[in-house]
């Protein structure tokens, strides 16, 4: 009798635990708020000199040369926010609003993922989590500053 009453408490303790620890990194529906954005900064040559420099092609950098006025300007295309962590079994949704710039065509390489953000329009791509590792949010037109890193968390 008391050999049975100890299995029973056993296996209550040892099942609580196991829930306990499934229940810690059970999957959860995540709704990711993210905007295409263009941040942009300028100075007149009088102040600063116009870069020597040229930056990196691909279309997620723009400098423009000083105007009649002697102002340039510099801007770059990114997601916001650049980084998104979430748990390997989660369900994904990324809900994306399109500030700057007409169009992004978008791929999330190893999730076999692509749409289309555009500008005043929310985009939503709903997946499962199921690889664990860092996948590129990449913009086609705007490289290489407009990828973000999706970050799954392996299972432990
Ligand atoms: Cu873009």
């Amino acid at each position: 009798m008391i050999k049975k009453l100890f299995l029973l408490v056993t296996v209550g303790v040892l099942t609580l635990a196991a829930c306990g620890r499934q229940s810690s990194s059970a999957p959860v529906e995540r709704t990711i708020y993210m905007a295409a954005v263009e941040p942009k900064g300028g100075q007149t040559i009088d102040k600063e000199p116009f870069p020597a420099e040229a930056l990196p092609e691909g279309g997620g950098y723009i400098l423009k040369e000083p105007n009649t006025d002697g102002r340039w300007e510099v801007e770059t295309y990114r997601w916001d926010p650049g980084t998104i962590v979430v748990n390997q079994g989660d369900i994904v949704t990324l809900e994306i609003i399109g500030i700057n710039g007409a169009e992004h065509p978008f791929t999330i390489a190893g999730y076999n993922l692509s749409d289309v953000v555009k500008r005043g329009q929310i985009t939503r791509v709903t997946f499962t989590a199921d690889k664990p590792g860092i996948f590129k949010i990449a913009c086609g037109v705007h490289l290489p500053s407009m990828q973000a890193d999706l970050v799954v968390l392996p299972k432990q």
